[in-house]
């Protein structure tokens, strides 16, 4: 039955990519607490499997697959599979993603592309898997995970803010090319938020002391400590719900803050 929530996703089939663990896994999780049908892909059969086991200890039912999203051919396959099996895709979210912590004079040409590869072209070849029945439904949403390196660089991260900044703008470029068939493509922006990805950047120092760059965030973030997936849950749920239907193009940071703060005097 139809829901006059407007934030519910009832009825709805959304596919979050790269969501065994991590910021993926807790939209899923939100999806599911409103309402949809929930889709999710690894890149292997034993990662996979260890999201199917976490889904299941969550209590949470999915569909999951087996796809590396960087190969359109296996895209557009699992796209068919999702359709036959669940339904056509009405909320896509781009979130699988890989980051390569090195400095650029450092970095081999094969690395960049391949973090090119994760960040930027696979959430094109998804896209351009989706839209298609998504229009002939008559819309859907798309939610782009992009970062603080969509708007800031820093030292080491060169080909992950590079992509992330074209990931932005794919955002705003989907968001023109398709506003007009009720399709809203906006992007997600975490700030540092503590999950596997950052989890070298907050170690524990041998005499027990926080990472230095940990120290660093927490000086950068008016907020005063790290995200955490659940922070991010509620504006992923706005952006994928009739809620941000006039919503398009947008890219909606989720930062406590960093963006606007030029940090705490030392
Ligand atoms: P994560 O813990 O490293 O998880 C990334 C997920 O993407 C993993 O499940 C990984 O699967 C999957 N993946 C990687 N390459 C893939 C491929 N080719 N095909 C299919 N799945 C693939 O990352 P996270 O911290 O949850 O971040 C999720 C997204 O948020 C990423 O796009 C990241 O750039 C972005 N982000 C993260 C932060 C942060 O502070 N954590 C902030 C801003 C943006 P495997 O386990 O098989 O490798
Ligand atoms: C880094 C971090 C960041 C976060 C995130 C910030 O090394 O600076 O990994 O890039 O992952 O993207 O929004």
């Amino acid at each position: 039955m139809a829901s006059n929530n407007q934030f519910s996703l009832t009825g709805k089939a959304a596919w979050i990519t790269g969501a065994s663990y991590g910021i993926g896994f807790a939209i899923a999780s939100a999806f599911a607490e409103a309402g949809a049908k929930i889709v999710f892909n690894d890149i292997g059969q034993a990662q996979l499997d260890k999201g199917l086991a976490a889904y299941k200890e969550a209590g949470i039912p999915v569909h999951g697959y087996v796809c590396d999203v960087t190969d359109e051919n296996a895209v557009q396959a699992t796209v068919k599979r999702i359709e036959q099996d669940v339904g056509v895709i009405d909320i896509l979210v781009n979130n699988a993603g890989i980051i390569k912590r090195v400095p650029m004079t450092e970095m081999s040409a094969a690395d960049f592309r391949q973090v090119i590869d994760v960040d930027l072209n696979a959430p094109f070849i998804v896209s351009k898997a989706v839209i298609p029945a998504m229009i002939r439904k008559g819309g859907g949403k798309i939610i782009n995970i992009c970062s603080m390196m969509s708007e800031l660089g820093r030292e080491t991260v060169g080909a992950y803010a590079a992509a992330k900044g074209g990931l932005k703008m794919l955002t705003r470029n989907i968001a023109s090319e398709y506003g007009e068939y009720n399709i809203q493509c906006n992007g997600l922006g975490p700030g540092y938020i503590e999950t596997p990805q950052t989890a070298p950047l907050r170690e524990r120092q041998p005499d027990g002391s926080r990472h230095p760059f940990d120290q660093f965030i927490i000086a950068k973030t008016p907020a005063a400590r790290w995200g955490t997936t659940r922070d991010l849950t509620g504006p992923a749920v706005f952006l994928a719900s009739p809620a941000s239907d006039f919503v398009n193009g947008h890219i909606l940071y989720v930062d406590g803050g960093i963006l606007a703060y030029i940090g705490k005097q030392p």
